[in-house]
């Protein structure tokens, strides 16, 4: 009989433990939708850098566009080109002298913040400069390296990059 009674007590304590689990889960389930709506508003940049595609296989070797009259390759070292290491940009242009050039990183469909790099004429008349890719928080490792050549154009590579 005893027993019996302890057991009825414990019923009240045992709502409890059901109220603060109701509690929870109420806090998690608004919590999640906070949480989705955060990812909502930083999804949209995000989503649209799915329409992009590779065009350039930097690992491979370098890479070439035709700018009107100006044929431009640019290589990337070391390789397989990685994110958060320093890297070598080399540029060449054809039938075009400049004094120094600048190369902006990207990633398409996505803001990135500002990445330039200032390419310095060589002795062997190319164009190099040090620079570093940030890591994607979204994951993807499409970027983007556009350089202005005034007088001829825009040229743009799109490669990947390895984590
Ligand atoms: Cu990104």
């Amino acid at each position: 009989m005893k027993r019996r009674n302890q057991a009825t007590e414990i019923s009240p304590s045992h709502d409890g433990g059901m109220h603060a689990r109701f509690r929870f889960t109420a806090c998690l389930f608004r919590t999640s939708i906070v949480l989705m709506g955060v990812f909502f508003m930083l999804s949209p940049a995000c989503a649209r850098s799915g329409d992009y595609v590779a065009d350039c296989e930097i690992d491979s070797g370098p890479c070439r566009m035709q700018v009107i009259d100006a044929q431009v390759e640019l290589d990337i070292t070391p390789k397989p080109v990685k994110a958060m290491e320093e890297l070598l940009f080399v540029l060449s242009v054809r039938n075009i002298q400049y004094h120094q050039l600048i190369l902006d990183l990207s990633m398409p469909g996505m803001q990135m913040g500002q990445n330039r790099i200032i390419l310095s004429k060589r002795e062997d008349g190319k164009y190099v400069g040090k620079g570093v890719i940030p890591r994607c928080p979204s994951g993807r490792r499409l970027w983007e390296a556009s350089i202005d050549l005034p007088g001829a154009g825009t040229t743009r590579f799109r490669f990947n990059v390895t984590y």
